[in-house]
């Protein structure tokens, strides 16, 4: 199988007019890399591949060759082990079978962060085929997620927003394995973090973090889920109400520590700089976040300007401790402020609450490998990782002393995923290739050295996140990685000049001493925009529910069973109208209310069998609920135009769906 098929693609490229553009961007990234490295730097090509460079020869030989020089160093960290395959997928060739046969199932749920879309999108894997979508921040009709009063309501009380920006989505643990119970996501645009109950896939609680403005990295606390942390990446005035607005020394970014069960904010950390990406260790005591702006400019070139940036790593039950005992600087908006900034008194002392790690140059994200043992910090304007060692974030005097590998990957390093058998896979934004290389190696190699690679592919185009199979808790499985590129370009039909981006399938479970390691390019997939990063459970971790537990909204909500159906006139204006349905009836044939009544309806789908959904649509009235079996949903609004409308179902539920129907009559007021 080519994983290497760009060279024709690339000559039948057309030259773009944005070719001053593109120079002007090489030439900014080439300052910076020239900073970082001296004058020795090499070039850095273009980020968009369109200006047909011939891809093909960047860095492969290279690449090639350090793979075969360290072919000796295979032994001692378990490379060339035939690793954890599938067992459903067999196929020729060594790369099992990644299309799944009609009828058969996925071996992963993949949960896809949708960007700006505001949604989590589920996908089986290795079929990339989408199974479903989960409204989050952003309201949608197919579900009826912010027409129903509870999720409407959920949604207003979390600033009444019509979009987020969904970037990290983190399966809750328990024991370091991911238990199926919930997802956490934030949203970069609003500053918020959302729960998704995966017993039934759907947003249960959003937290609109107080005194933040946007929240870019979002991580559950390893092994078991006692927080949620939440990065906010805009440095803000604190409290942002128009004082020290013209004093950017003054903004903040701070490190939010969220309970996961009430969705409550138990304590924030005020840091010098700025927090990027957040992960956590795998005992529950330190989680690192990476920065990127510690210049704390307000302007690119402000933030641009260092050759370093520190990772913050917080100790979460020292700093636990100091709110325990009331020791902390403030409370704004009802919460603890600890002070967490370098000259705090709390990071004087031997144990330092946080610890501020100086990492080359501007770096992207942190992600803490399976075994618990570093967190890896990828480069962006430095063609390095960090290496941190996580033991030595308790013992190391000098934080410097704490990064104990720094391996020179390539251009652009944004983010590493992992496969369990020491190897670390790093995309490469500006390269458009990931390289695979060994962990172990770079920890012993020199820094900056490039003997730890152990193969490359190009990738299409300009990856940001990568995830292998359930790296991100304790026990990944090793088999196949998704590649999140940012651009298409030329791999699709056309489709207007917004395009798709590219999720590329990767089967990374052979480790073979060729230029690729063994990697696999297997397919491509077109994407909405625009998905940031994804997270695979094995299909045995999760066990969703099939219809509705009347149980689980008992006391909230009236269940109406067949004989419940009726209208009750509460007052002058307001009016009860509750309502069954099943196949294919609704449980009320018509019903009156007066113009300017506002009308409760609550409506139950007594259904017991899986998969027959109703709708309960009004039109002109903007109403939509959507009705799995045995749940009830409810919807407020006024009749304000009299008239008759008709009700009708929305999901193809029976022969007789079209004639499922009922009227609401609106009589005029006289
Ligand atoms: Cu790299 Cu928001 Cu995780 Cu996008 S972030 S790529
Ligand atoms: Cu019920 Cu269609």
């Amino acid at each position: 199988m080519s994983t290497t098929n760009t060279d024709e693609t690339d000559e039948e490229r057309p030259e773009t007019d944005d070719d001053e553009l593109i120079a002007e961007h090489e030439k900014q990234l080439n300052d910076l890399l020239a900073e970082v490295e001296g004058p020795d730097a090499p070039e850095a090509e273009s980020t968009l591949p369109s200006l047909g460079l011939d891809m093909s020869r960047r860095g492969l030989m290279k690449a090639g060759a350090a793979a075969g020089a360290i072919g000796t160093l295979a032994g001692c960290s378990g490379i060339g082990s035939s690793g954890a395959a599938t067992d459903e997928n067999s196929g020729s060739n060594d790369v099992p079978e990644h299309t799944v046969a009609p009828g058969e199932h996925d071996t992963y749920y993949g949960f896809w962060s949708g960007g700006h879309s505001g949604e989590i999108r589920v996908m089986g894997m290795p079929s990339m085929r989408e199974l479903t979508r989960i409204p989050v921040f952003n309201p949608e009709p197919a579900k009826g997620y912010g027409f129903s009063n509870d999720t409407s309501g959920m949604l207003e009380e979390a600033g009444d927003y019509t979009w987020g920006d969904s970037h990290h989505p983190s399966l809750s643990e328990t024991g370091g394995k991911y238990d199926g119970e919930y997802i956490f996501v934030n949203d970069k645009a609003n500053g918020r973090v959302a729960r998704v109950n995966l017993n039934y896939f759907e947003t249960d609680a959003i937290l609109d973090i107080p005194n933040v403005q946007s929240v870019h990295g979002c991580c559950i606390q390893s092994p078991d889920t006692n927080y949620v942390f939440a990065n906010s990446e805009f440095r803000t005035p604190l409290p942002n109400d128009g004082s020290d607005i013209n004093n950017p020394d003054e903004y903040v970014s701070l490190f939010s520590a969220i309970d996961p069960e009430t969705m409550d904010v138990r304590w924030q950390v005020e840091v010098d700089g700025n927090l990027d990406i957040v992960d956590s260790d795998k005992d529950g005591r330190w989680v690192l976040a990476s920065a990127y702006n510690d210049e704390e400019g307000v302007e690119i070139e402000e933030m641009t300007k260092n050759d370093r940036d520190f990772v913050k790593a917080f100790d979460v039950p020292a700093i636990q401790e100091l709110v325990d005992a009331g020791d902390y600087r403030e409370k704004v908006n009802g919460i603890p402020i600890v002070d967490g900034t370098k000259a705090s008194s709390h990071n004087s002392g031997d144990s330092p609450v946080v610890r501020y790690i100086p990492t080359p140059k501007s770096p992207h994200c942190v992600e803490v490998t399976p075994d618990g043992n570093y967190g890896i910090v990828a480069g962006k304007l430095s063609p390095t990782v960090s290496i941190i060692d996580i033991d030595k974030l308790d013992t190391a005097s000098d934080p410097v002393d704490t990064i104990v590998g720094q391996p020179k990957l390539g251009l652009g390093p944004l983010h590493t995923t992992y496969d369990g058998r020491g190897h670390g896979y790093t995309s490469l934004f500006i390269d458009s290739q990931v390289v695979k290389w060994d962990i172990e190696a770079a920890v012993n190699a020199e820094k900056g050295s490039e003997e730890p690679i152990l193969g490359k592919i190009d990738v299409h185009y300009n990856p940001g996140h990568i995830q292998a199979v359930q790296a991100m808790s304790s026990e990944p499985t090793g088999d196949w990685l998704v590649v999140l590129n940012k651009l298409s370009k030329d791999r699709f039909l056309p489709v207007g000049p917004i395009y798709p981006d590219n999720d590329q399938l990767v089967y990374i479970g052979n480790d073979k001493d060729d230029d690729s390691g063994g990697m696999e390019l297997v397919s491509d997939h077109p994407v909405y925009p625009e998905p940031h990063d994804a997270i695979f459970a094995h299909k045995d971790k999760l066990d969703p529910a099939r219809i509705w537990d009347q149980a689980d909204y008992e006391g909230e909500k009236e269940y109406i069973g067949e004989g419940d159906s009726g209208v009750e006139r509460l007052d002058d204006s307001t009016v009860d109208v509750k309502a069954y349905v099943k196949r294919s009836e609704f449980g009320l044939r018509d019903f009156t209310v007066k113009e300017g009544d506002e009308v409760r309806l609550t409506a139950t789908n007594i259904e017991g069998s899986q998969d027959i959904v109703h709708g309960f649509a009004i039109p002109e009235y903007d109403v939509h609920l959507a009705l799995a079996p045995k749940d009830t949903r409810e919807a407020t609004f006024t009749a304000e135009k009299p008239g008759v409308y008709w009700i009708y179902c929305t999901y193809f539920c029976s022969a007789l769906h079209l004639e499922m129907r009922s009227r609401m009559i609106v009589e005029p007021r006289e």
